[in-house]
Formats: structure tokens, C-alpha cells, sequence
């Protein structure tokens, strides 16, 4: 038969790159290039990429389900319907004893990168009627969706910086040129500022670590970490005091709140906070000027700014910026994506947090989860409505939550764990059932979670490049039978499709501006195609029913799954961003809340933290590298050493001060623990910050992951603190966490550079 070849989209970050795969006779992924015809990446890979077809191929992939005896502690393979009967006679046991709460979901990063997660998790939290879930947007970008919530009404409404037409970006806590960009898909982020500059335009970036991406901008400004809002408080205070606020016509009439925001930022004059942010007076208001005089900018902050106490203040005052300054909605300023398969008609409701609360910190819920930081607490505190059971779904919460040493204790001590999840790993060997997803060859892919955070828009569908085995589930079929098995039926789980289906017809025909208003749900439904898997089925109603849906044939040249299948293979093009604020704008006022009344009381913190004195002593930031994600590619043997390495970054003034040498042993504490790595002094650092990437840990025992236990490093979250999180979102503070860092001579565990650190005191 000889070579195939297949085209994919990368699955592993949030560019979404188009890959080409060639395959041999026996289905293995041997090689892996960029797709030139890619209309959205056009041939762009990482290194990350350039490897899917070895972690496709990794021997420690699990290729059944694992079922672990608790008297024995031992695992043993099982068929898939022994291995659902294990779960669902254990869940509905706990249920029918301890109520509906006591089963909690944890679901984790590569679920926002696959087609099944998005379309079935609702359905398993939904059939559990449990009010503990909980995800690693806590963890991430959930300040973000309550910004968005609270601004234009709906949490997903996330404007992405217009990176190939913008003149000037502004960017906080972001690092794109190692996370290739986050909540702002693009491929091939660091040509795209790269572009920005040879257009004549501006990249300023603003990062207590001056990484690659800070090297490549035309300005890097150093920032005390956590200390964003001061900052951005000082520029929006520098528009008004200057009367650079724009009269952007395009945005007249549609904003609320513009003297309560010019009230709130009188305060925040640049001297004020100068000392606080490092940032210099003289550069702040600089700064401000050149945002406002630029003809398109966009200010743009991930997760640096997310993932610290002021993160909804931050997420917030980024996009008070791209509005004040008339960006918000125009080519080149901060757009809304137009995603091939979300509804563009919709009811709608006003965006509120606190539903419900969680049963330890009284911790409000927001997007209909409660934060990780408190999932130890719910795992841990006896009492009624306390977690007994847990269902993961990618996600690997032992390393990569706050205090993940204390997580990983409380999961040891849950009566039942089952894991949808393709690794035994530090997580998932606490699982008394782990049930693998296959191979990424062998998984469809339509990124319904991204494409509303791309720079432009576009749809792409991948077939699986090879079909699975009789009998073997997808992750699609695998989350749709926990979703059944959870809701107590044991009927097929094709059922539960159907009803889904059914629903969204329903919904749609009712609604007045829907494209299939007034039809007959019937009718329509019966033009789905059939033959599809329940997945696909579902994926091809909601691209009809989309803004370039064919809308069940009223529009015959409108977009159906068969369509983007056959007559685009790699990709379908959809444009450059085109402004849509009607489309989005979902607040009960109808206009862009400019000073929600929430945040504008959050302030009160910052004018708490300008009156005492600024903080002194050590606080640690993360750090990404380009060949690593999160904490589940280091069993690549391609990916791990050379430069991606678990090492403390240090400022060597501090490394003087503390007596360490570059390849030293020390010991980074804090209140929840310690841990050794090796010192790695670098003036990349400001004075007075430390780094270590996360991910990290791969020791643990009882893991099969044998290339990662080769490099196990040490586990930040050994150190972050689990009480601290940003109020508003519940999201955890993982930058700018207060610690001591002291010089070791007995190293308990050795960073993953396979370095052994020396000692500098014998
Ligand atoms: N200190 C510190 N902590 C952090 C961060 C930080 O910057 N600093 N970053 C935070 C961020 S942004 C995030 S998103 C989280 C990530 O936190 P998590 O999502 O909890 O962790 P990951 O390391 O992404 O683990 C992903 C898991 O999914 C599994 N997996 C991989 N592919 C698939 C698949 O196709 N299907 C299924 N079912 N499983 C799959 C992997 O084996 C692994 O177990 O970590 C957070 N933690
Ligand atoms: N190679 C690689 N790519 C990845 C991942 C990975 O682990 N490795 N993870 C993926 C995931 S889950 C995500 S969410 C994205 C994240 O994508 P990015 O947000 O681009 O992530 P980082 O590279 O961590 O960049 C965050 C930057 O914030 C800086 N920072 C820390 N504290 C502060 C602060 O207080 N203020 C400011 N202004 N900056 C601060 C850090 O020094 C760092 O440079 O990356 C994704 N892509
Ligand atoms: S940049 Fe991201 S999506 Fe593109 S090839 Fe690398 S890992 Fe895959
Ligand atoms: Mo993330």
C-alpha cells in the first residue's frame, strides 16, 4: 500500500496549526509537516507539532482501560464494558449515599482542544446534577470570562488582539513566542510581530522576565509581578488627564459608565504608583500617549495578568484600554471572533457569579464551576456534601493545581476516581478506572472551543487519519457513556444525542432570528446526516445553524459538515475579523459596561495595597518553554532537556546576595512547602523575582511514564498557595507567590536538566 498522507490540526496548543501526516501500511504517524494549504497556518509548526507523530505513538499510551483492585493496589486490564460497569456501579453507590454533590468533575487543559470534551462534559455534570466542577480555567483565564461576562454580557466574548492589522500591541504577561499565544489563536505568533514591526508598528511588552518575546519587541517594560492593575490604572487615568480618551464614533451611545471610570482612576496618578509596579512615571504616561496616538492598537494580557490577585481587574482594564482608546470592534484594535459554529441569534441572559457557593470557603460559583484552589477543601473537610468521588477528564490537577501536594494527598483519600485520560500518571494513578482516549490519529478534530478565540476566522474539520478497531470507543463515545452511566440509565448512549438534538432544534425553531425559525424540528433533523458518528452529527447541526451555516438549505452555498469535509480538506477561510459588537453584546443595558459596579468596588484593594508599604523579599513567577506543554508532553524524548528545563531562574544580584552560583542547589520555600532545583542566574529576571516552569514532578510513584520519570524536575505547585486567589473569578494566584530561596547541600530532587547541582556550601 505504501505511505498516506492526512491532514490534522494540531491538537496540542491554541494556534491550531494545520498539520500533514504521513502514515506507513501499519497506520503509524511517520512524519509530520506543516500544511501549506493551511489557510489559517499556511504551513506553520512548532516543535511541538513536529513530534505529534512520536507522543501518537508513545508506548506508555494506554490502550484499554485500566482498572486498579483496592485491596491489591494492583492494575489490570479490562474490556470497555467491564470497565463502565466498575464506574457506574461505584458512582451510583455514592450517589444513592451521599447525594448528587458528593461525585465532583475535574476537567482539564486538552479538553478545550478536542471536538468530544465540549460536546458531552455538560451532559456528564448535568446527568451527575453535581454543583462541584471544576476545571483548570481557574487556574488559567477565568478572570478573562468574568471580565467579558460583566463588560459585554456574555463570559465567552473574548476579543482577541487584530494581530495582522494592528500597528500597535501593547502587551502584558504574555509569552507567545514559547506558548505560541493564548486566547488569541495564531499561528505562527511571533512572524505576525514580526509583520506588526515591518508594517512600521510598535510591540511594547510588559513582563518581569524580559523572555524571547520581550527581545523581540521594539520595548520591554519590567513589571513587579502582580502589579498590573496599578499600571493599567495609571494609563487609563493618564487618557483622561490628558484628554486622550477617543471619541470613536463607532462606539458612540454604545458605553456605559465613562464618568464613574474616570472617577475610579483619579487616584492612580503614574508617580503614585511607580513605586509599587517599577514602572517609571515618565514611562507610563509615555506609554499611555503612544496607545492613544497610534492609529489601530490593541492591548492584549494573558496569563501573567490572569493568574494573580487582581486577575478580573487586569482582564478588565485591558479591555477599558482598547475601548477608551476607540480600538474595541475595528480593524486593527481588539475584535470579536466569528466562530463557523456558534449561533449568532440567542436568548439572552444577564452574566452573574455566586449561584451557588462552595460548601468549605463559600467560594462563589462563576461559569458554573468553583475553583480549583478549593477542590482540596471539598476532597478533604468531613461533613454533608463532602467529595467522595471524582471524574477527570484531562487533566492532570496533582501537579499542575495550587498546592497540588496537598490536592495529591486528598485524591488518595477519595473512595472512587475514574480518569478519562490516555496516561498513568501523577494524577490518574489515584483512579481506581482510568479509561483511555485513543490515539490523536485515530480522533476527528474541530476545535469548538478556539475558533472563537482566532485572529481569523476560519473552519477546518480533520477525519481520523485512521479508524479505530471494533469495539474501541472514541473519547466522544467514551464521554457520552459516562454521561448516560452518570444519570443512572444504562440506555445507548446514542439516546442521549438524540435528546441533545432534539433540544437544540427545538430551541432554534422557536426562536425568532434563528435561521430555521418557525420549521419543524422534525424535518430538520432528518436532513442530518445519518451515517455520521453522534459527535460529527451534532458538530454538522450546529455549523447550519451558524453565521455561514446553510441553515438547513436556506442558504443551498451555505457551510454543512459534508461541505467543509469534502471541498475543503484543509481548512475553510473565512476572513479577516469583521467588527460585530451587535452580535455579541448581551447586557441587560444593551451598551459595553464600562465600570461594572463589581469591579469598581475590587478597587478598594488596590487603594488597601497603595496606602501600605510596597512589599519586599522574593516572589516567584512561572515560565513556559517552547518544547514543553503544561505537565504531559515529557514523556517525549524529543521534547525534554536541552533548553526546556525545570531550573530557578534568578536576577544575579539576588543569586550574589544569596550566595549561589549558576548551577547550584536551592531551596524555594513558601507557607505551603519547598522544593530543590537547580540556580540558574540570569538578567532576564527583575531584582527581586524568581521562576521555575510548571509541569514539572514526574517522580511520584506508581506512574507509567517512563521518559518523564527520567526528567521528573520538581513541582512548582509544591509552592503556590491554594488560599490565595483573585475574589472575583476564584482563579489561582500562581505569579508573584512571596518565598524564600536559601542555598542547599543536600538536594532531595534534582531539576529535570539532568544537571546534578553542586553545592556551594560544603
Ligand atoms: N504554577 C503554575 N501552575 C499552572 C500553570 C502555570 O502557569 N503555573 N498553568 C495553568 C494552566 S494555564 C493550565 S491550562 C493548567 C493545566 O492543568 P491540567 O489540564 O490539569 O494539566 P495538564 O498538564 O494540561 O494535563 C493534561 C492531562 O490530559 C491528558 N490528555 C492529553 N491528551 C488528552 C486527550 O486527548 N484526552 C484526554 N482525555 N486526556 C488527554 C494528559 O495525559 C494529562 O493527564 O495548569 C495550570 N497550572
Ligand atoms: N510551549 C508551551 N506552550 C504552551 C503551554 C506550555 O506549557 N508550553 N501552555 C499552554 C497554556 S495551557 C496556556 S494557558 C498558554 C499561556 O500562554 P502565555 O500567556 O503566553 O503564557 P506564558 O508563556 O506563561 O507567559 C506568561 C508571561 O507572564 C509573565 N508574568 C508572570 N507574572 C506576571 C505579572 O504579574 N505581570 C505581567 N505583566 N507578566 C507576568 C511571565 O514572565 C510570562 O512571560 O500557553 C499554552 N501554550
Ligand atoms: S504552534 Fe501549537 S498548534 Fe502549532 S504545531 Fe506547535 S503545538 Fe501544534
Ligand atoms: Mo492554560
Amino acid at each position: 500500500m505504501g505511505d498516506r498522507t492526512a491532514y490534522r490540526t494540531c491538537p496540542l496548543c491554541e494556534a491550531m496549526c494545520g498539520l500533514e501526516l504521513t502514515l506507513d501500511d501499519a497506520d503509524a504517524v511517520t512524519r509530520v509537516r506543516g500544511d501549506r494549504d493551511d489557510p489559517f497556518s499556511r504551513g506553520f509548526i512548532c516543535p511541538k507539532g513536529a513530534t505529534l507523530g512520536v507522543l501518537d505513538g508513545d508506548p506508555d499510551r494506554l490502550a484499554e482501560p485500566l482498572v486498579r483492585s483496592s485491596a491489591s493496589d494492583d492494575w489490570a486490564t479490562a474490556g470497555w464494558d467491564a470497565a463502565f460497569e466498575t464506574v457506574r456501579e461505584a458512582l451510583s453507590g455514592i450517589v444513592a449515599r451521599h447525594g448528587a454533590d458528593a461525585v465532583a468533575v475535574y476537567v482539564g487543559n486538552p479538553a478545550a482542544h478536542s471536538l468530544a470534551a465540549p460536546l458531552y462534559v455538560g451532559a456528564i455534570v448535568k446527568a451527575l446534577g453535581t454543583r462541584n466542577l471544576f476545571t483548570a480555567s481557574t487556574a488559567d483565564q477565568m478572570p478573562k470570562h468574568v471580565a467579558c461576562g460583566h463588560m459585554f454580557g456574555d463570559p465567552l466574548a473574548i476579543p482577541v488582539p487584530d494581530l495582522d492589522r494592528t500597528g500597535h500591541l501593547l502587551m502584558l504577561g504574555a509569552n507567545p513566542l514559547e506558548s505560541n499565544g493564548s486566547l488569541a489563536s495564531a499561528p505562527d505568533f511571533p512572524g505576525r510581530l514580526k509583520a506588526i514591526q515591518a508594517r512600521g508598528g510598535k510591540v511594547v511588552v510588559v513582563d518581569p522576565r524580559r523572555t524571547r518575546t520581550a527581545a523581540l519587541a521594539d520595548e520591554h517594560l519590567f513589571i513587579r509581578p502582580g502589579t498590573d492593575a496599578f499600571f493599567l490604572m495609571a494609563l487609563v487615568r493618564t487618557l483622561f488627564a490628558e484628554d486622550l480618551v477617543a471619541s470613536a464614533e463607532h462606539l458612540a451611545g454604545r458605553v456605559n459608565g465613562l464618568d464613574d471610570l474616570r472617577a475610579l482612576a483619579v487616584d492612580f496618578a503614574p508617580e503614585r504608583v511607580a513605586p509599587m509596579t517599577g514602572v517609571p512615571a515618565e514611562t507610563i504616561r509615555r506609554t499611555a500617549r503612544e496607545l492613544a496616538a497610534a492609529p489601530r492598537a490593541a492591548v492584549y494580557g494573558r496569563i501573567g495578568t490572569c493568574t494573580q490577585p487582581y486577575g478580573t481587574l487586569n482582564s478588565w482594564l485591558v479591555d477599558v484600554l482598547n475601548v477608551l482608546t476607540g480600538n474595541l470592534d475595528r480593524p486593527g484594535g481588539a475584535m470579536f471572533p466569528r466562530p463557523a459554529h456558534a449561533p449568532v441569534y440567542r436568548r439572552k441572559r444577564p452574566f452573574t457569579t455566586g449561584r451557588w457557593r462552595s460548601r468549605v470557603r463559600g467560594l462563589p460559583e462563576v461559569n458554573g464551576e468553583l475553583p480549583v484552589a478549593t477542590l482540596a477543601d471539598e476532597l478533604e473537610t468531613p461533613g454533608e456534601g463532602q467529595v467522595r468521588a471524582l471524574i477527570t477528564i484531562a487533566g492532570n490537577p496533582a501537579l499542575s493545581a495550587p498546592n497540588s501536594v496537598r490536592l495529591d494527598r486528598a485524591l488518595g483519600g477519595l473512595e472512587f476516581m475514574v480518569s478519562v485520560d490516555p496516561y498513568l500518571n501523577e494524577t490518574t494513578r489515584h483512579a481506581h478506572v482510568i479509561l483511555p482516549p485513543p490515539r490523536p490519529a485515530q480522533t476527528p478534530h474541530y476545535d469548538v472551543a478556539l475558533t472563537g478565540l482566532a485572529v481569523r476566522d476560519h473552519a477546518r474539520y480533520s477525519p481520523p487519519a485512521v479508524p479505530l478497531p471494533d469495539g474501541r470507543p472514541d473519547e466522544a463515545a467514551i464521554l457520552a457513556r459516562l454521561a448516560v452511566l452518570a444519570s443512572g440509565a444504562d440506555s445507548d448512549p446514542a439516546a442521549l444525542d438524540d435528546m441533545i438534538i432534539t433540544a437544540a432544534l427545538a430551541r432554534a425553531t422557536a426562536l425568532a432570528g434563528s435561521p430555521v425559525h418557525g420549521r419543524e424540528p422534525g424535518e430538520l433533523r432528518a436532513l442530518l446526516d445519518g451515517g455520521a458518528p453522534p459527535a460529527e452529527r451534532r458538530l454538522d447541526l450546529m455549523l447550519r445553524l451558524g453565521p455561514y451555516g446553510d441553515g438547513f438549505g436556506a442558504d443551498p452555498d451555505g457551510l454543512t459538515l459534508t461541505r467543509l469535509r469534502t471541498e475543503h480538506p484543509h481548512g475553510l477561510d473565512l476572513g479577516a475579523l469583521k467588527p460585530r459588537l451587535d452580535e455579541v453584546l448581551c447586557t441587560t443595558s444593551g451598551r459595553v459596561e464600562l465600570c461594572p459596579s463589581t469591579f469598581a468596588a475590587d478597587v478598594d484593594r488596590l487603594h488597601r495595597a497603595l496606602r501600605d508599604p510596597v512589599p519586599a523579599g522574593l516572589v516567584l513567577i512561572g515560565r513556559r518553554h517552547l518544547r514543553s506543554n503544561n505537565s504531559w508532553l515529557h514523556n517525549v524524548p524529543e521534547l525534554v532537556g536541552g533548553s526546556n528545563t525545570c531550573t530557578l531562574q534568578l536576577n544575579p544580584a539576588d543569586a550574589a546576595r544569596l550566595g549561589v552560583a549558576a548551577g547550584d542547589a536551592v531551596r524555594v520555600s513558601s507557607r505551603t512547602g519547598a522544593v530543590d532545583a537547580v540556580a540558574e542566574p540570569t538578567d532576564a529576571l527583575m531584582p527581586g523575582v524568581v521562576s521555575l516552569p510548571h509541569g514539572w514532578g514526574h517522580d511520584r510513584p506508581g506512574t507509567r511514564t517512563g521518559v518523564a520519570r527520567r526528567h521528573a524536575g520538581v513541582n512548582v505547585n509544591a509552592v503556590t498557595d491554594e488560599r490565595e486567589i483573585d475574589p472575583l473569578s476564584g482563579n489561582a494566584v500562581l505569579n508573584g507567590v512571596p518565598v524564600t530561596v536559601t542555598a542547599v547541600t543536600a538536594v532531595t530532587a534534582v531539576a529535570a536538566g539532568e544537571r546534578t547541582p553542586r553545592s556551594s556550601r560544603a
